[in-house]
């Protein structure tokens, strides 16, 4: 699948999806100091959706996201050292320390909010593609969400919506399989397929298992191709698998709501990143020595960009008015 994308690309989302990573574990490594005193949910082993779809978007495409953000965040590019000073809670945050992990935003990317309410992201992509519309702009919306957005009542009408209204939306759906501790199973019809609630809406659709992110950005570009040509909005579901706990640094496998050989088969041998290793290791010989550079350059911008958010000033209490709608 990634014949279609040339060496230095695939070096790209090598690099986009292994920043994300080691970002994630340089936060789950610190997360202990508790100084950063807001929950995160890390992508750890879902980097590939956020970095397979961003990499096919413009700068003026607008993304929403969900409580699971950074990955999004970054890959849209989004500013890393502001994204830390937010975890933090410091005034040099991207949103200048009062929102956190969950509120992330980067506006000078169109990286427009990240809201951790179920399904949140939705409406407000739709409601933007609207505007986009009635000004006749042609930019996409894209919305990322979790399976569990699926069971609430905003996604239905905002895919009817969207559909009668002929809105340019990329909804995105990342299946991780879990909301929480609970197994989709147990939460929706076995045999319906995620994908089947776009054809009931009129929406075109398609499935993509989110361990090859070549396979991510042929898609995404197919599913774009399809907005633009038909002013439609369009559907994707990525099957993914997140590492870590749910809302945390750790992992949670001793409460055994997931299988092990589940959690071997997705942690062992569908890493996207390990994959696309694979991929440049037989692709060139200079691809090892070259991780190695990329892995020093990524720390270094790291160790920066943590070192800005702790030397950085928490916000002032005479601000605390600002910014406060009511
Ligand atoms: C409307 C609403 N109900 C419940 C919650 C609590 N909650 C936060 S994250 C989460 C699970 C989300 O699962 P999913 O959408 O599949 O995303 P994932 O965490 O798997 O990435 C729940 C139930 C919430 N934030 N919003
Ligand atoms: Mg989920």
């Amino acid at each position: 699948m990634e014949k279609n994308i040339s060496m230095n690309n695939l070096k790209k989302l090598f690099f986009s999806m292994y920043r994300i990573r080691l970002v994630e574990e340089e936060i789950a490594k610190r997360y202990s100091e508790q100084e950063m005193r807001c929950p995160v949910h890390l992508s750890i082993g879902q980097e590939s959706t956020a970095v397979g779809v961003s990499y096919c978007l413009k700068k003026s495409d607008k993304v929403y996201s969900s409580h699971r953000s950074h990955a999004h965040y970054l890959a849209k590019n989004g500013n890393l050292k502001s994204m830390i000073s937010e975890i933090y809670g410091k005034s040099t945050g991207c949103i200048g320390g009062r929102g956190g992990s969950m509120h992330l935003s980067d506006l000078s990317v169109n990286f427009m909010a990240s809201i951790p309410i179920i399904g949140s992201s939705i409406p407000l992509a739709v409601g933007n593609a609207l505007s986009e519309k009635i000004k006749k702009k042609k930019n996409i919306s894209v919305s990322f969400f979790g399976d569990a957005a699926i069971e609430e009542g905003i996604l239905h009408e905002c895919m009817n919506f969207a559909s009668i209204k002929n809105l340019k939306v990329l909804f995105v759906c990342e299946n991780n399989q879990y909301s929480i501790f609970t197994h989709l199973n147990e939460r929706q019809p076995k045999k319906r397929n995620i994908e089947k609630i776009a054809s009931a809406h009129s929406i075109a659709s398609k499935t993509i298992d989110a361990s090859d992110v070549t396979q991510i950005v042929n898609g995404t570009q197919e599913a774009l191709k399809y907005i633009k040509k038909n002013s439609a909005p369009f559907f994707l579901v990525l099957d993914t698998y997140r590492w870590k706990e749910h809302c945390g640094p750790m992992n949670d496998d001793h409460l055994n709501y997931r299988d092990k050989s589940e959690n071997d088969k997705w942690i062992k041998k569908k890493c996207a990143i390990k994959s696309l290793d694979n991929i440049l290791i037989k692709k060139s010989k200079y691809w090892p020595s070259e991780k190695i550079k990329i892995e020093k350059q990524i720390k270094k911008e790291i160790i920066i960009a943590f070192n800005f958010a702790l030397k950085s000033k928490l916000p002032s209490s005479k601000d605390s008015w600002r910014h406060v709608y009511a």
